[in-house]
């Protein structure tokens, strides 16, 4: 069998079988495969590096999505920096509070190839009338947008290739500018315990740029190395402790069908094991 090796961490290597190649290609922005895996079905790999499998990517998509749109309350305008999969899409879609989904993805080939060989994880999300997806570089959209939104999400890579712009200030900036009144913006933040660094650097900017920064947590089996981190930066304190009850209220409100998401799994993924807590504080090397 052929193996698709991932480098991502310098001394920690993992492999998946490849059971079938689906595409694979060098894009405008980026090697890109698509592949068949026994244990995780349909897999898209970046630049050497898993992005999303069929098997495992409603974790990621469920809590990306759900959690600020469920902690907003009201959330009628999404943005979506990255996830040219469509995941992220499908899952903010679920809401029908949701009137617009702006998708900003550099690449193109990315989205394409996701229509053609990725509807289980995409569905009919880039033909929903909701959508706009727009082709362009995230961190010059944050900052020319006169659009604002009630939530951002950002679906990025790691911060290596195309999307090491999507962790520096600029960016983060103009994700505060564009973000409406009682925004919240959430983005990932990699695994901490091998990409410690992703997280304390973005905490360090959301802390000098928001009134209240937080993360969570959830364990995605394809991301090696542990649990994966999300970042969170409002402007109105209180949304990432909104109260188990009003979560509840609207969860089931919004008649949402998950399988990891719950209003108890949102709470639980609040709370930090002291090694994560010590990383959001520490300072950049
Ligand atoms: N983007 C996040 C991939 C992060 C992989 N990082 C890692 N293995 N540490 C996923 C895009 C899905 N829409």
């Amino acid at each position: 069998m052929d193996w698709f090796e991932e480098t991502l961490h310098p001394g920690f290597h993992s492999r998946l079988g490849i059971d079938r190649v689906l595409h694979e290609t060098k894009t405008d922005h980026q090697h890109l495969i698509i592949f068949d895996n026994e244990e995780f079905g349909r897999v898209l790999a970046l630049d050497g590096v898993v992005q999303t499998t069929e098997r495992d990517e409603f974790i990621y998509h469920e809590m990306l999505a759900h959690t600020p749109i469920l902690a907003h309350g009201r959330a009628r305008n999404v943005l979506i920096v990255g996830g040219g999969d469509g995941g992220m899409l499908e899952e903010v879609l679920k809401h029908d509070s949701v009137e617009t989904a702006v998708q900003v993805e550099i690449d193109d080939t990315v989205v394409e190839l996701a229509k053609q060989h990725l509807r289980m994880i995409c569905g009919d999300a880039y033909e929903d009338p909701r959508t706009e997806l727009v082709i362009a570089d995230g961190v010059e959209y944050v900052n020319e947008t006169d659009r604002r939104f009630d939530i951002i999400i950002v679906d990025s890579t790691d911060p290596i290739g195309p999307g090491e712009v999507l962790f520096g200030q600029r960016f983060y900036g103009g994700c505060k500018q564009c973000l409406a009144d009682g925004g919240i913006l959430v983005t990932q933040n990699g695994v901490p315990f091998v990409q410690g660094e992703e997280l304390s650097n973005t905490m360090q900017i959301f802390k000098g740029l928001f009134a209240e920064a937080a993360c969570y947590r959830a364990g995605v089996p394809a991301y090696i190395g542990g649990d994966m981190t999300f970042g969170w930066g409002s402007d109105t304190p209180g949304y990432a402790d909104v109260e188990l009850d009003t979560l509840s209220a609207r969860f089931n409100a919004a008649g949402l069908k998950t399988d990891y998401y719950t209003p108890k799994v949102h709470k639980g993924a609040f709370a930090l094991p002291p090694f994560i807590a010590r990383l959001m504080d520490k300072a950049p090397d």
